[in-house]
């Protein structure tokens, strides 16, 4: 089998389950070329010096915190939950879930102040231990490996503290989260060494770069639209653009052609306004990379 070359650059990413894909699917997107056949146990980037290690999520953070790898992809929930001393480059925009505290519908919680004396069920203990000190509550914390879910249902806590993506577990158990303890999504980690030593460093801002451009572009999209010459004024202001949109004049009465960006997030009140301003023919379509 073919070595780690021990001046590539290493990334640790989970082998299977709920990040697995995701981060694959970044790295590709950022313009790397891998085999990920099975995802053995590494794959080797052909275009970039970087080898790709296939790990247990719980292993990344200290993979990297000890500097077995300069870098890794994990959800926020397991750097919070081990307390882990990697720096974080990047929010990746996927993964996303919150840590709740949730109880069953037959038990009044209403205040912070009723998880009094209470026992909680967690694959979290020390997220959970620090909100409760926060919230100077005398709660009993009950470590478990799994199946949080149905521990109140077997009497083994009152409510528990798990992560909560679309509520259907929480649900099907008949529990409610109440109390959001934080938001996770997946984060681009790297060992604070590896960002001290000038070669590391220097691949590490490039892969960094593309891995922006991904996730800016994949929040942008870009926009055409033809509309009366007296409303660029007002249509600029609506879509300014990374530094203003392009304007084209049309061989057709007054009308001009006008190309910009618009971020996903506000993009249907964009197209509202647009029409409102006298656009036409709007056409939208995806960026594949945002470089800025
Ligand atoms: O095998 P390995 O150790 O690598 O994986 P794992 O089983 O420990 O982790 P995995 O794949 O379940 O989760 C990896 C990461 O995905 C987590 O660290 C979170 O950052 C993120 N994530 C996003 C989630 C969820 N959504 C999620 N829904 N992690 C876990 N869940 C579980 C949750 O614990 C609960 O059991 O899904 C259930 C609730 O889901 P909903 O959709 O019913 O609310
Ligand atoms: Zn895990």
């Amino acid at each position: 089998m073919e070595k780690l070359n021990g001046n590539n650059l290493k990334i640790a990413i989970q082998q299977k389950g709920r990040l697995a894909e995701k981060s694959l699917e970044l790295l590709s997107l950022a313009g790397l070329e891998f085999e990920t056949y099975k995802r053995r146990l590494y794959s080797r980037c052909r275009n970039f010096p970087l080898d790709i290690l296939y790990v247990r999520d719980d292993n990344i953070p200290e993979y990297v915190a000890d500097g077995t790898v300069d870098l890794g992809i994990v959800g926020e929930d397991v750097i919070f939950e081990q307390q882990s001393k990697v720096k974080n480059l990047e929010k990746l925009n996927f993964g996303y879930c919150s840590l709740f505290i949730a109880c069953p519908d037959n038990l009044d919680i209403k205040n912070i102040s009723d998880l009094n004396n209470l026992k909680i069920a967690s694959t979290y203990p020390n997220c959970l231990g620090d909100f409760l000190e926060k919230n100077k509550i005398k709660a009993k914390t009950i470590e478990l490996a799994g199946s949080v879910e149905i521990a109140p249902s077997l009497n083994v806590a009152d409510c528990i503290c798990d992560i909560v993506s679309t509520g259907n577990t929480l649900k099907n158990n008949g529990l409610n989260p109440i109390f959001k303890i934080f938001e996770s999504q997946a984060v681009l980690i790297a060992d604070k060494n590896s960002l001290n030593n000038k070669s590391k460093k220097k691949n590490i801002d490039r892969l960094l770069m593309r891995i922006k451009s991904v996730i800016k572009a994949k929040k942008t999209k870009y926009i055409m639209l033809n509309a009366p010459a007296k409303s660029i004024e007002e249509i600029i202001k609506i879509i300014p653009g990374i530094d203003s949109p392009t304007i084209i004049p049309l061989n057709k009465g007054d009308l001009v052609a006008m190309h910009s960006v618009v971020e996903e997030e506000i993009f249907w009140e964009v197209i509202e306004k647009l029409k409102k301003a006298g656009a036409t023919g709007i056409l939208v379509s995806p960026i594949e990379k945002m470089i800025i």
